[in-house]
């Protein structure tokens, strides 16, 4: 009997839904176990970027047991982090880097170019690593909103960047048949 034929209730589910698609979710597992993580932090604005670099560490030390190793790099301000966080994504030491600064603004354009050289560096090298390069770099108007993201009201940018590394982690290893 052709399909055309068949009541609703003689068709199979296949005939019922011909193009139905096949859904595999993707999702990356909050497991910090094992992990080789370097964090990349600028010593400028190092008041606020302390507090994010122990927001990262507290995450990484709690999430899923404890990462294997996390190593600490400083480099003089953010405008050097994307050069630094290249060569540790691709030295095949780390499965994830995490990028973290503060760059608050002033009165001059100064900020602009280094939160923008920043955050495009990091997009950079993020896209072409063979692991997960995050950006935990504070851009803020004043002080105040830097200290609300380091720990304070507005949580900690150091313990979300870390999260996200995580995830991206077991993604990519998910990806890449690992
Ligand atoms: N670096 C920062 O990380 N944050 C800032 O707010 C900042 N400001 O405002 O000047 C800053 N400047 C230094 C810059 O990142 C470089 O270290 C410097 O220009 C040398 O290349």
């Amino acid at each position: 009997m052709s399909t055309l034929n068949k009541s609703s209730a003689q068709l199979s589910q296949t005939e019922l839904e011909p193009s139905a698609p096949r859904v595999v979710n993707l999702g990356g597992q909050l497991s910090a176990s094992g992990l080789r993580i370097v964090i990349v932090a600028s010593r400028f604005n190092s008041f606020v970027v302390e507090r994010l670099i122990e927001g990262a560490v507290d995450v990484l030390s709690r999430v899923g047991g404890s990462a294997k190793e996390i190593s600490i790099a400083r480099c003089p301000g953010a405008f050097e982090i994307p050069a630094l966080a290249k060569r540790f994504a691709n030295s095949g030491k780390y499965d994830a880097v995490i990028c973290l600064g503060a760059v608050i603004r002033g009165s001059t354009p100064h900020f602009d170019y280094v939160a923008g050289e920043a955050a495009k560096g990091i997009a950079q090298v993020a896209m072409s690593a063979p692991v997960p390069v995050v950006f935990g770099v504070l851009t803020t108007d004043t002080i105040e909103q830097a200290v609300e993201r380091a720990g304070t009201k507005a949580g900690n940018k150091g313990a979300d960047a870390a999260m996200t590394a995580i995830e991206m982690v077991s993604l990519y290893r998910q990806i890449e048949g690992a």
